[in-house]
């Protein structure tokens, strides 16, 4: 006869097994990171180095893989998904995190900082830890900051020298209506798009340019559908290595120190690699057959994009003092 017993027994053991599992992969937190470019792009180099600082600095409590080439998805929903839990952490372009963080559109304003190293400035200091503030309120951890150069716009049709020379182009911009402003302000039709998107719709003529820095130009291909590229400078935006609020929360204050520490060291090792492959990037695009004119008097954009700064501190005139703050910074 079956005793209850050992009918209950195979059960038993069934279950001390999977509780067992369960303790186990409880006890290793994964972290998923998210990075829209190729692990050989400063970017990924750094977070790949930051996943490996974080797994041996908590002896693996923290487990970190990064996934590149935006196979997570696009840029806003990575924002939701880190800001929910759903990702631990990631590279955000602030250019997309106005719709959600709205004083991280100052960061999308064109010509708001005069050079790059006023941006790092800027961001290291007092200013930037108000953006941090911004966005921990939103659930995202900002623990450093990365280099993004600066942007420039790209056609299919012809080198733009002046303002004017914008008008008609249908221009693919990132995911923020301040963008669709600027280019508004010069004459062209914005349309905003995933950056995945961007290289079949210029081949196609969906868009007959966009906008981006040398490195992002060069690996995403862009250069090859759309080779006139106009030293415009017109955005420094920012980079955050973000943690998602809920992942940073779960850590021991150990493990949190950890994590940062890593995030810094992965800041100066992407702002360095950023400064060698920006040159590169340039020297490959020219190779590859690119006529770049150099805009060396920025004054008539500037001065073109003086609507679409009014526009938004009537909109927005909470937002005047950190505007006037950036720029008295020198
Ligand atoms: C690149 C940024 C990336 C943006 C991309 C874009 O690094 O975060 O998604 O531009 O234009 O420069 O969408």
């Amino acid at each position: 006869m079956t005793s209850l017993n050992s009918l209950l027994r195979p059960v038993a053991i069934a279950a001390a097994a999977f509780s067992f599992v369960t303790i186990a992969t409880a006890q290793a937190d994964d972290w998923r990171g998210w990075n829209i470019h190729p692990p050989t792009y400063p970017n990924g180099v750094a977070l790949d180095q930051f996943a490996k600082e974080v797994t041996e600095k908590t002896d693996g409590r923290v487990n970190v893989t990064v996934y590149h080439n935006g196979v997570l998805g696009s840029q806003p929903d990575a924002i939701e998904q880190t800001r929910n839990g759903a990702l631990d952490f990631a590279n955000f372009n602030m250019g997309p995190m106005g719709p959600i963080v709205p004083a991280t559109n100052v960061l999308s304003l064109p010509f708001i900082f005069s050079s790059v190293d006023q941006m790092h400035k800027v961001m290291d200091g007092p200013i930037g830890q108000q953006f941090s503030d911004a966005l921990s309120e939103k659930g995202l951890v900002a623990l450093a900051w990365f280099d993004s150069g600066a942007r420039s716009m790209y056609n299919t049709q012809r080198p733009i020298e002046k303002p004017e020379d914008v008008k008609g182009l249908k221009v693919r911009v990132m995911n923020n209506d301040l963008y669709v402003d600027m280019i508004d302000a010069m004459g062209g039709n914005a349309t905003p798009m995933a950056y995945g998107e961007v290289y079949q719709s210029l081949k196609t003529g969906v868009v007959d340019g966009a906008e981006n820095n040398y490195p992002s130009f060069d690996s995403s291909n862009h250069f090859e559908v759309a080779p006139y590229y106009s030293t415009t400078e017109h955005l420094i935006i920012p980079e955050c290595l973000c943690v998602s609020k809920a992942s940073w929360d779960a850590l021991s204050p150990e493990d949190q120190e950890a994590v940062r520490q890593a995030a810094i060291d992965a800041a100066k090792l992407q702002r360095q690699l950023w400064e060698e492959r920006s040159k590169k990037s340039r020297e490959d695009v020219v190779k590859a057959g690119v006529k770049i004119n150099e805009i060396a008097d920025k004054a008539p954009f500037q001065d073109a994009m003086k609507p679409v700064y009014a526009k938004f501190i009537e909109a927005n005139p909470d937002l005047k003092p950190l505007i006037d703050q950036i720029q008295s910074t020198k």
